[in-house]
């Protein structure tokens, strides 16, 4: 069995991105620049953009985050959003979800620049997507995809099955995983709360991929012996031993599955922390995209 090291691809990909920002920066020119915008005080979203923060700026691009009270209404969101699409000096910008129920998501990521959608949410991005025209791809799932390719695990004609099919992974990774190009190919089928006989699908995967947010949902019997597990799920469950009073667990009882498992990535240091290594990617992107046209 082989643990998919996501933390250390993370590394790797954050090693390319701060050698690339080196040479920008000694031409003369300015770094990559990437904003957060945190409304509220949730304590999973402000430690995940803190994170964001910190990384953009180990790897040498400018980076803030701007924090918003809860109160803040659809206007002066929407104001906000306007003010960093028309910034010169900021390449792509990120509205950390959840928002709180007040606010219409929706409306804000359609308010976003898709030039500087950088969590490739914006519908045109997503229809880029699509059709295999170059956009912002949703960092989570480009993580998983890059994760598939920086292991070499074969994609091609294999029965993928995705346990859930929110709008910021599962569903775009069932488009990624079957277009054609490396990394997919793949037959893929997309489970779901309404799914029957879940049991009997799971076993019948090649290659499963959880992103539910059910804490240890998936167990050794559900899956077949040589399986390659990827566990998107981050869930916060109670630990007395440990100082916080919670710990982090994947969607998979890594316990038992790595047992029949190929490959298999653990959470934390799987998934989690490609999201924002190809948060950083398609900042660069963003970044080379202005500076060329
Ligand atoms: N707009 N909202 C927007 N973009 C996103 O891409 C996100 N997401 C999700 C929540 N809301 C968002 C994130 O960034 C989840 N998410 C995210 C990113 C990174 C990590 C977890 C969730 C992460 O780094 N996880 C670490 C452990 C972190 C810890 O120490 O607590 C891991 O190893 O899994």
């Amino acid at each position: 069995m082989i643990i998919i090291d996501g933390k250390h691809t993370a590394e790797e990909i954050y090693s390319e991105l701060r050698k690339e920002t080196e040479k920008i920066v000694s031409s003369g020119k300015r770094p990559p620049s990437l904003v957060a915008i945190l409304v509220g005080n949730d304590p999973a979203s402000t430690h995940y953009v803190r994170s964001k923060e910190k990384i953009a700026k180990k790897i040498g691009f400018s980076s803030q985050t701007i924090h918003f009270p809860i109160s803040i209404t659809q206007e002066e969101l929407l104001q906000e959003i306007k003010k960093l699409n028309n910034n010169p000096d900021i390449d792509g910008y990120i509205v950390q979800l959840p928002l709180p129920k007040h606010i219409d998501e929706q409306e804000i990521i359609f308010a976003i620049n898709p030039d500087k959608d950088i969590d490739g949410f914006h519908p045109l991005n997503l229809g880029k997507m699509l059709v295999q025209s170059e956009g912002f791809l949703p960092a989570t799932p480009y993580g998983i995809l890059e994760l598939i390719k920086r292991y070499d695990i074969n994609t091609v004609g294999k029965k993928v099955v995705i346990i859930g099919r929110s709008l910021i992974v599962g569903r775009p990774l069932s488009i990624l995983l079957n277009q054609k190009h490396v990394g997919g190919n793949a037959t893929v089928c997309v489970a779901h709360s309404k799914t029957k006989n879940l049991k009997k699908l799971t076993l019948s995967a090649d290659i499963l991929i959880t992103a539910l947010g059910k804490p240890e949902f998936v167990t050794a019997d559900m899956v077949k012996e040589g399986v390659v597990v990827i566990d998107a799920g981050i869930n916060q469950i109670e630990d007395k031993n440990s100082a916080k009073g919670y710990k982090l667990v994947g969607d998979v009882k890594f316990d038992e599955v790595s047992k029949k498992a190929s490959y298999i990535t653990p959470v934390p240091g799987g998934v989690g922390p490609m999201t924002i290594a190809m948060l950083m990617v398609n900042t660069m992107r963003a970044y080379k995209n202005k500076i060329i046209s």
